[in-house]
């Protein structure tokens, strides 16, 4: 089932025929690199209706433009083991666009990471960026170097490798990286240590998601969780819901997941399950999101822990059971295509009212559809997630200003960014002929402020 309805007009088709065009030679060109044609797919099918108006778009040829990163950077990231064994990783920095500002996107870094991960990661962040209002461009980067079970040397010794090389390709007006998967404020205070000192000066904007004592944001830490949440309250409160109430459920335990159980929590939601990639826990009594903190953000165990600690509660070692409980709301915020078609059927006949993607891509295409079809409120993660970079932002605008903003401030302006990018998709979805369908509007909306400034700044 296509994503976008069929309109069929002949401008429609010249756009369809076009979009087709480009995505064959896309595939061509990055061959069984599937995660990243996936997230073009969903991109080049949501903007047929902005190509049949706007023919400019194609006269430029902004999609073959736009799919291509301004560079791909991939490098040896060599480091010595605490039995004394030398490792070797892979580091990635993709700088996908600086049509509207510096690169900015997060690090990864987990086994699974190859060029198609950060390439899908990257092309999503470029639309992610433009929405937010924010002067930010698109990036991302990472390794496939897996931080489980290492110790806090081995972490150090690997972040200075990779920045090391790192450092010659970013800066506070040309790229700055973050946080993603296994990449938080520790990994973060490493790399900026070895960035200060490989460029013996005190250039603060160079990375976000720093601690709050050396040029870091209140409320980064927070930002992406409570930002989807932010988000899905909108989408709520358009159909007379709310989150109060609500029966909820979160996947995974990390960074977004334990600041979206949060917020959830405090607007008056009972959060019954959270999960790690081993498996997940049902608490029906709802989590206790101090375990969870605990075990996770001081301890790094694992999930199943949570069980010892409250017998009531139950573990499933299968990560992906978690969406056969029922929920009015569900959170995948864990990582990409973690509800299939299968798992969006289940939650729909468990009656899901809202969908809210923390994670980056967690629905594949079908489940989307799924979803779609039935009329659950979707917030696609481009929307949804943009929570987290906005606050970087803000981390860049502080810096840049050499002033600290108050939590209150800066919640404040994380929320107006949440609503402001509602606000702006679904005027696009309604604009181009598909009222409601924020993956459509979303994709317009980004795609539309991209375009505008590549255009201005002539074909390069
Ligand atoms: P963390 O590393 O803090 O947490 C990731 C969580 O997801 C962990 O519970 C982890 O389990 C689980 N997980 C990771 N990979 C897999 C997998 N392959 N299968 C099953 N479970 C998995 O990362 P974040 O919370 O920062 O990121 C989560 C998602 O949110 C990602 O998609 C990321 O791209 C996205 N995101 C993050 C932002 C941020 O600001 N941090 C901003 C916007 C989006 P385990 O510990 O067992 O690996
Ligand atoms: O996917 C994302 O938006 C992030 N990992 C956050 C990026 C950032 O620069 O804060």
């Amino acid at each position: 089932m296509p994503i976008v309805k069929e309109v069929n007009t002949t401008e429609t088709q010249f756009a369809r025929d076009y979009v087709n065009e480009v995505f064959e030679t896309v595939k061509k060109r990055n061959q069984n690199e599937n995660e990243f044609l996936q997230a073009v797919k969903e991109v080049f099918e949501s903007l047929i209706p902005i190509l049949a108006k706007e023919p400019q778009y194609i006269s430029q040829g902004i999609l073959e433009r736009i799919v291509e990163p301004e560079r791909i950077i991939s490098f040896r990231v060599p480091w010595v083991d605490d039995k004394g064994n030398v490792k070797v990783n892979r580091g990635f920095r993709v700088q996908y666009n600086s049509a509207i500002g510096p690169y900015k996107g997060g690090l990864r870094f987990h086994p699974s990471v190859n060029a198609s991960i950060i390439k899908f990661l990257g092309f999503e962040q470029i639309f992610k960026n433009a929405l937010t209002g924010q002067p930010i461009g698109g990036g991302k980067g990472g390794s496939d170097f897996d931080p489980k079970g290492k110790s806090d040397g081995e972490i150090m010794r690997f972040t200075q490798s990779f920045m090391t090389e790192l450092c010659n390709y970013i800066g506070p007006d040309k790229d700055v990286p973050a946080g993603d998967i296994g990449v938080g404020s520790r990994e973060i205070g490493y790399m900026f240590g070895q960035y200060k000192r490989l460029r013996g000066g005190y250039e603060a904007g160079v990375l976000t998601g720093k601690g709050v004592g050396y040029g870091g944001s209140l409320v980064r830490t927070e930002a992406t969780g409570y930002g989807t949440v932010y988000f899905v309250e909108e989408m709520l409160k358009d159909k007379g819901r709310s989150f109060k109430d609500s029966t909820v459920v979160v996947s995974g335990s990390g960074n977004v997941s334990i600041y979206a159980m949060e917020k959830a929590m405090e607007l008056g939601a009972k959060v019954v399950a959270c999960s790690d990639s081993s498996g997940y826990i049902y608490d029906e009594k709802g989590i206790n999101l101090e375990t969870v903190k605990q075990l996770k953000e001081v301890e790094r165990k694992r999930i199943k822990e949570y069980v010892e600690i409250h017998p009531h509660a139950k573990y499933v070692e299968e990560f992906s059971g978690i969406w056969s409980i029922p929920c009015d709301i569900a959170l995948p915020c864990a990582t990409q295509n973690e509800i299939d078609e299968n798992s969006a059927k289940t939650l729909v006949s468990n009656g899901v009212v809202a969908v809210g993607e923390g994670a980056n891509m967690p629905s594949t295409l079908e489940a989307i559809s799924v979803f779609q079809e039935n009329n659950v409120l979707f917030g696609p993660a481009k929307a949804a997630n943009a929570g987290g970079v906005s606050v970087s932002a803000l981390e860049m605008a502080q810096n840049s200003a050499r002033l600290s903003w108050s939590f209150e401030e800066v919640d404040a302006k994380l929320k107006d960014i949440m609503k402001n990018i509602y606000k702006e998709s679904m005027e696009a979805a309604e604009n181009y002929n598909a009222p409601g369908n924020l993956v459509l509007g979303a994709n317009i909306a980004g795609f539309k402020k991209v375009a505008d400034a590549m255009i201005s700044q002539g074909v390069v």
